[in-house]
């Protein structure tokens, strides 16, 4: 069905005045609210204000513009009932075809905090959802429907079915509407929080309230992307849920080239090895099984970078997931397939790499966009509720290390130290780190006692023949005790990045002074469970 009448209203008004040009030019006509209207006409476009289409003015400082039987018969009317299609005749009604609507910015008003009551109040969109609603309720069927745009970078996928039909397909508008109900319930979503963040002394209290910080702001807006088999177990069932504004960088904005079905556990997996090869500036390759890498290192290229992570620990490399921050060439693809690889992570990859990878049917190829984007909140559940953090991404300046042995570290130490400590914020707690030559030599993850951690790391280097005489070490908190420490210098170390801060630290200082090595606190602790 061609698209004949379009309303448009708009607070991000990012590429509004081209698409409403690229309409016009395609034989639209164009409704619109008050400043989305100034601004189009103002651009020299034929637009309705919808107060004139409704003979109804905007009223109550614009609280009422859009909610209007006009509208909202002219987007719920069945296509295919031809009842509806003669009542909304009889009542003067006008069709609207396609529906250009963003909502009042709620999110970015509380996200200030010093945004008043009144404020956020007056932020909340009632006409936007209303329309948003109507409009995705009536997507349609093949025989047609309406078409819904939330997000300016639709736009161009409007256009082009357009270009094709005249109209848009059914596929397009499910998509489209799928993306408008995440929007609102996490629009909604965000005012419940918002309001539940207000401190009300008590229930009859008369004046406005006062806010509560963060994290009482919980805005998830989530998608379903695939159902998965199965969970970490095959008696779970399970999905992935995705935010269809992802921030460029994070993992969710893969493509799979090739290879079997991801699991859940592959992409649990996938998402620990991409956060932490992404952190690298260098050419890395992170190796990472369980949820912890097993073998991570930088070197000239992907290639190199490869084979030394390979060799910190063959043995838990097998069946991993192997992750690069550079395009995977030939030579690569050829190393990572001498071994059993279970999930393949790089920005991109050579047409000849790809054709290599080919011959390897059940391996995942994943092409994810490089970029430093952030999640805005870490979700934990627990029994009847939601543990709600920001990420941990920051990470420590060098002017905030402090060296507190007399032994300095040489630049060379600093180097395999900071490397060191990159690596230990993704391996999981207590995460013991030893590292040389820009690679790990052996990971101690995941164990209830530091010093278990840290004889775990040592016996898995013994075990790939690799020697820590003069390695890095990173422990990602503090030592309780000197007891851990002497495990690592026992081991060869002869430098150590913590952050400190225990009760301790004067004895732990004091026994690497006493035993000549370098010691650097950091003063920040990277807990991962
Ligand atoms: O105040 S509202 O809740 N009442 C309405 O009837 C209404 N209709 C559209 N907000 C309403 N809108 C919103 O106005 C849209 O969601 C959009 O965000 C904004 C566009 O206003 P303008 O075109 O005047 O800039």
């Amino acid at each position: 069905m061609n698209i004949q009448t379009a309303l448009l209203s708009v607070s991000d008004k990012t590429g509004i005045v081209d698409f409403a040009k690229a309409l016009a030019a395609r034989g639209v006509r164009l409704l619109s609210t008050g400043g989305t209207a100034k601004l189009l006409a103002e651009s020299g476009l034929d637009v309705t204000e919808v107060a004139q289409h409704t003979g109804s003015p905007e009223i109550l400082d614009g609280r009422v513009k859009t909610l209007h039987p006009k509208i909202h018969g002219g987007l719920l009317a069945r296509r295919d009932s031809a009842e509806h299609l003669k009542t909304i005749e009889q009542h003067g009604i006008d069709r609207i075809d396609l529906l250009v609507v963003n909502l009042y910015p709620f999110r970015q008003a509380v996200a200030n905090l010093d945004c008043s009551f009144e404020d956020a109040v007056e932020n909340i969109d009632i006409g936007g959802p209303a329309m948003l609603r109507a409009a995705a309720k009536n997507h349609g069927t093949e025989a047609g429907g309406v078409t819904v745009v939330i997000d300016p970078a639709d736009y161009a996928a409007v256009l082009a079915e357009m270009d094709q039909t005249g109209g848009t397909s059914y596929g397009l508008r499910l998509q489209l509407a799928t993306k408008v109900y995440a929007h609102t319930s996490a629009y909604d979503g965000a005012i419940a929080n918002y309001l539940s963040s207000l401190n009300v002394a008590e229930p009859a209290q008369e004046t406005a309230p006062a806010r509560n910080t963060w994290p009482n702001i919980l805005t998830l807006q989530v998608y379903q992307k695939q159902v998965l088999r199965y969970g970490e177990n095959s008696q779970q069932r399970s999905a992935f849920y995705v935010d269809p504004y992802c921030p460029a960088g994070l993992l969710s904005n893969f493509v799979q080239l090739q290879g079997k079905e991801l699991s859940y556990n592959n992409i649990a997996d996938s998402d620990a090895a991409w956060d932490s090869v992404r952190s690298f500036e260098a050419p890395a390759c992170v190796i990472v099984k369980h949820a912890n890498p097993c073998g991570v290192a930088t070197a000239e290229g992907p290639l190199e970078a490869y084979l030394k992570a390979f060799k910190t620990d063959p043995t838990s490399a097998f069946g991993g997931i192997i992750a690069f921050n550079r395009k995977v060439d030939l030579a690569t693809a050829q190393a990572v397939s001498g071994q059993f690889v279970e999930v393949l992570l790089a920005p991109a990859y050579d047409q000849d790499a790809l054709a290599l990878l080919a011959s390897k049917k059940n391996v995942r190829v994943l092409e994810v966009p490089m970029g430093d984007g952030q999640n805005d909140i870490d979700v934990k559940r627990v029994g009847g509720g939601w543990l709600v953090q920001t990420p941990d991404f920051e990470t420590v300046k060098a002017e905030d290390m402090r060296v507190v042995t007399r032994k300095q570290p040489t630049a060379e130490q600093m180097r395999d130290l900071m490397f060191a400590w990159k690596v230990a914020k993704y391996v999981k707690s207590n995460a013991i780190v030893f590292c040389g030559d820009s690679m790990t030599l052996g990971v101690g993850a995941g164990q209830m006692s530091r010093i278990d951690s840290a004889r775990i790391a040592s016996i898995k280097a013994e075990n790939a023949g690799l020697t820590l005489k003069g390695s890095a070490v990173a422990s990602d908190a503090f030592f309780p005790f000197r007891d851990g420490l002497d495990v690592v210098i026992d081991a060869g170390a002869s430098c150590v990045i913590q952050p400190g801060g225990s009760m301790r630290d004067d004895e732990v200082i004091s026994a690497a002074n006493e035993r000549g090595i370098a010691m650097v606190l950091t003063g920040m602790r990277h807990f991962r469970h």
